[in-house]
């Protein structure tokens, strides 16, 4: 890595301490240079909450250290006000050398306006320093805003024969205490989970983050016929749930109805999970819900938690020709594979 990836790379790992916390906003860390040595640092910590470059100006021990300084930041700074003002306005005034971007902001109040306005001021911009590892980051953030539709992630659990739950459908614990900290882990990196309504009747779960600090995703339960019982956690525990229905619609506390027609197809809650902006959601199952993400073009990664036990009879995990990269030993019994997706 030369100078100036290293620098990216720091701005990248701060990037990550926002994990969980700030969506639909990106991930973006932010490093202030000045001969060669680091004099400021900061990352968007929480949704709603300053900048990456207005914490990394703030950290400076003088505000004069900014003139004539390098700044790396990990995505182009915006030059709108949203619930702050604009990080190019205040890179301006706080007369900046040169700055090193690593990915452009694909939203449209930013897209390119960011840049543009920094070098209206006299500041050299140079972009895409480490842009592959910048896109993987903001992987849920860059295909909101490209494809117009949430990330979607696949997650379920098998035994080793390939059975995800008894033959009556009841569940099967799987987990050990670290997957269940990881699928944790997993809930908080995505703004939605989203179930079917037999995985609702059958295991009655709570499909919250409790295990891992960070944001508790939106339930989103498919349930057309209105089978869910009124007594189940995601409608009785005060966190917000967004029931996917056909026909009638319901209001009931902090959960939301959405009627979408008789014959709603996936696309449809795609298109409500985007107006409504949530830019990435987890679909953890069961058998139908993920073999109909399976046979729809919009899923972008996949996981499987796989214990070290065979079954024999069941319910069998989602049928689709899937290439799995090499495991990953979490706790004693688990293996973790993600689908290679090309
Ligand atoms: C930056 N630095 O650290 C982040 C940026 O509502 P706001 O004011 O928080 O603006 C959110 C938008 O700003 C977000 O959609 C993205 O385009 C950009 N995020 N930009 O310069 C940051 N988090
Ligand atoms: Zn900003």
């Amino acid at each position: 890595m030369n100078k100036q990836e290293i620098w990216m790379q720091r701005a990248l790992d701060l990037s990550l301490l926002g994990s969980g916390l700030v969506a639909p906003n990106p991930l973006v860390g932010c490093v202030i240079v000045k001969n060669d040595q680091i004099l400021g640092e900061g990352w968007h910590q929480a949704y709603g909450q300053a900048h990456a470059e207005v914490m990394a100006i703030w950290s400076l021990a003088n505000p004069e250290d900014s003139i004539g300084s390098s700044v790396y930041v990990s995505l182009e700074p915006c030059s709108h006000t949203g619930k702050t003002p604009p990080c190019a306005d205040l890179l301006i005034k706080s007369q900046v050398k040169e700055v090193f971007i690593c990915n452009l902001d694909p939203n449209p109040l930013v897209a390119g306006q960011g840049i543009e306005k920094l070098k209206a001021a006299g500041i050299q911009v140079f972009q895409g320093i480490l842009e592959n590892k910048g896109a993987k980051i903001n992987r849920q953030f860059f295909t909101f805003h490209t494809k117009k539709r949430p990330y979607i992630t696949l997650k379920w659990a098998a035994s080793q024969d390939g059975f995800i739950a008894q033959e009556d459908g009841k569940p099967i614990r799987f987990s050990n205490p670290q997957s269940q900290a990881l699928v944790h882990q997993m809930r908080t990196q995505h703004q939605g989970i989203l179930v079917g309504a037999e995985t609702i009747i059958q295991d009655n779960p709570s499909l919250n983050a409790r295990l891992w600090p960070g944001n508790n995703p939106i339930r989103i339960v498919l349930d057309p016929h209105h089978r869910i019982p009124k007594n189940s956690q995601v409608l009785r525990d005060g966190q917000a749930t967004w029931i996917i229905t056909k026909n009638t619609v319901a209001q009931d506390g902090p959960c939301q109805w959405f009627a979408l027609g008789e014959n709603y197809l996936l696309e449809d809650i795609l298109r409500l999970a985007y107006e409504k902006g949530l830019i990435s959601i987890l679909v953890e199952g069961g058998a139908k819900t993920l073999e109909a993400f399976l046979q729809s073009n919009f899923v972008d990664e996949i996981w499987k938690q796989e214990k070290d036990s065979t079954l024999g009879k069941g319910i069998a995990e989602p049928q689709k020709s899937i290439n799995w990269k090499n495991g990953i030993q979490i706790g004693e019994d688990n293996i973790w594979y993600q689908a290679d997706l090309g």
